[in-house]
This record gives C-alpha cells, structure tokens and sequence, in this order.
C-alpha cells in the first residue's frame, strides 16, 4: 500500500482524496495539510489521517512514502522542492511552477538528486480521446497535421484569477497536451486580445487568443474565454492533409423539446476529466509502488513552462515571442 499525503486541501485535492480513498487501489491518504487547517481537518479527520498545517511537516513525516501536491500553482515549488530533498516522490498538479525560471530549479534538483521523482498532473495525456486521436496520427493515415483549432472555455472564474492565468493555468492544458500528440516543438507564441467581455474584471483580459507555432510550420490556435456563462467545453479540431480529426465533449443525450433540440454542455472541469483524472492517478500508484516514474515529468513542466512565460510576454506587446527549450538533459531521455 502507498502510504499518501495530500497538500492543499481545495477543489482538486479533495477529489484526488476521494478518488484514492473510494475508488482507486493500491494507495491510502494518511496525511493532508492546508495552510487553511479547519479545511484539512473537514477532510482529513473522516479517513483516520494525520493533518498538518504546513507541507514540511507532512513532507517529513516518516509514515508518509509519497506526496500529492494540490496547492496553488505559486505554492507548488516549495513542497516540490522539499519531497526532492528527502528524496520521496511527488505528484505535483499543473502547472509545475507559475515561471520557466522555477522550474528549472526544480530540474535542476531533480537531476542532482538522481532519482526521477517528480510527475506533473497533465491528465488529458490520459484522456482516452487524446489517446485515440494521437494514435489516429501517428498511423499516418491522416498525413501531416497543419493546424489545429482549440477552445478552452469555463463558464466563469473568480476576482484572483488575471490575465496572466490564462495561460499557466488554463491553456497550460493545451500547451502541454497539443505538442505530445503531434511529435512537436514549439518555436514561438503570439497573443491576440479580441473584443472583451463584459463578464470580466479589471485584472482579467477576457477572451485571448493564442497562438503557437511549432518546428514543423504546425500552429494551434487555442481560444482561451474563461467567462464564457455557457459552460465547460473543451474542444480540439485537427486539419491535416488528408483529413479532419475532431475531438469535441464527450456525447451526453441531446433531447427535443418545448420546440427545441438541445445538446447539454456541462459547467464542470471535475466531471469533463473525470477518466482521465482516475487513470491517471491510479497509474501514478502503481508506478511509484514500483520505484517507477512514468508520467509528465519536470522536464515537461519546464517545458509547459517556457511556452507559457512566452505567451504572457506577449499578452502586454502582442508580438511573436520566440521559444528555445535547448537541449534535453540526459536524465529525462526517455
Ligand atoms: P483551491 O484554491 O480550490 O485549493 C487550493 C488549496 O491549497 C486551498 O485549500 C488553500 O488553502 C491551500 N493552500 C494554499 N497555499 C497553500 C500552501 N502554501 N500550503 C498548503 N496549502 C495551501 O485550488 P484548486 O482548484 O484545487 O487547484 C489546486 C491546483 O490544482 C492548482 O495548481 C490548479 O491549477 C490545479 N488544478 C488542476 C486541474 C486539472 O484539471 N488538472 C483542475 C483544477 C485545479
Ligand atoms: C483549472 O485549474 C484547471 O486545471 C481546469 O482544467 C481549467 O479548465 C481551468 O481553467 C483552470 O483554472
């Protein structure tokens, strides 16, 4: 059994902790933390778990083998970085770190350290849909992908959510995701601020639109509008040389009534994911019971990083930044 803790009790971490505790196998949270304590203890008390108001000690306490990082982004690189030092594994939720520069340190650590610990929480690379369509692509039958057209759109988000987020929280997604299925690398990233909406906030620029193009001449153009009142949808279209891949929101009954016919979108992030997210973690588990690391790596959420300290260069000037990952080190070769 994989003895957890779990840091940061909010939204996600409390469904990674139900999903480990009722529904997965082979784990066990018995430890969780919050700065906020009376959240950990609504969470932590009913499953038996010991709760810490801070990471260091749930980090260090002896009967925790591995930590799931479920902070906000800004926090993550402290607890990254203090499961590094005493050498436990760490599953960290997107993004990494909020900076290319944060990042990088926690490569760099990694690499010191000489023990792949850390795996970054990009799901939809567990997504069955994703899955299908990058095997769709790479049995060639599709030829060269030339571009592709992605929506990410949430229903709404809160006053602490800025401009910059939309990029290293949101479109983080599609950053990471969009570059694994098409075998790619980005070279540059570009901004464009169409009309706003009137359902934002002076902090928040909303829609973007952004822009990255990859080696091969691919570019994906990703709406990012996280006001959009209707609902959560997550779209990817795929136009290639000799067809279309599509992947819209999974099917759900559409109904005729009062006149109409309606396709239902749903509103919520947990639900759109809810497989992969499973698959994921449970995947997570096992490998680590195994001393294995199989997922996103730092290396990754260095990468993600760097497109995205891109993308917000180029919110305030609106021109093409250019993106160099340089070299992958040795360690993260697969
Ligand atoms: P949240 O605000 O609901 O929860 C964050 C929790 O962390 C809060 O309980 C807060 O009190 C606590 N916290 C803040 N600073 C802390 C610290 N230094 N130490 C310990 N606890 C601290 O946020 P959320 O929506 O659950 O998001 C958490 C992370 O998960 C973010 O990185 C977010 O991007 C990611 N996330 C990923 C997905 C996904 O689809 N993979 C979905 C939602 C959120
Ligand atoms: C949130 O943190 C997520 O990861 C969701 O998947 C995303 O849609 C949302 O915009 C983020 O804030």
């Amino acid at each position: 059994m994989l003895r957890i803790g779990v840091v940061g009790c909010g939204a996600i971490g409390r469904e990674h902790i139900d999903r480990i505790t009722n529904k997965l196998s082979g784990g066990k949270v018995v430890a969780v933390s919050d700065v906020f304590v009376e959240g950990a203890h609504k969470v932590g008390d009913p499953i038996g778990a010991t709760v810490y108001n801070n990471s260091a000690d749930l980090v260090n306490d002896p009967d925790v083998d591995a930590i799931i990082c479920t902070t906000p982004g800004f926090a993550h690189k402290e607890t990254v970085m203090q499961a590094i030092e005493i050498g436990k594994p760490v599953f960290c939720e997107k993004p990494l770190t909020t900076t290319a520069e944060d990042s990088m340190d926690i490569v760099e650590a990694e690499i010191a350290g000489g023990k792949h610990l850390i795996q970054v929480g990009f799901m939809r690379r567990y997504d069955k849909g994703y899955r299908q369509v990058k095997e769709m692509l790479e049995s060639g039958e599709f030829g060269a992908p030339l571009y592709l057209k992605c929506t990410h759109w949430n229903p709404e988000v809160g006053t602490n959510y800025d401009t910059p987020m939309a990029v290293y929280d949101t479109a983080i997604h599609e950053i990471d995701v969009l570059h694994w299925l098409v075998g790619d690398e980005y070279e540059s990233a570009q901004i464009m601020m169409p009309r706003q909406t009137k359902h934002t906030h002076p902090d928040l620029k909303d829609p973007q639109l952004m822009f990255l193009k990859c080696r091969s001449g691919l570019i994906a153009m990703v709406e990012v509008f996280v006001n959009c009142r209707f609902g959560y949808d997550i779209n990817c279209q795929i136009v290639c040389e000799e067809g279309v891949i599509d992947l819209p929101s999974p099917a759900v009954p559409t109904y005729r009534k009062s006149g109409g016919l309606t396709t239902p979108i749903g509103h919520d992030w947990k639900k759109r994911f809810i497989e992969a997210y499973d698959t994921e973690i449970q995947e997570w588990i096992n490998s680590t019971r195994k001393g294995e690391m199989n997922g996103p790596s730092a290396w990754d959420g260095f990468v993600a990083n760097l497109t995205a300290d891109a993308l917000v260069a180029s919110q305030q000037t609106g021109e093409v930044v250019p993106i160099d990952i340089g070299v992958v080190p040795e360690f993260y070769k697969k």
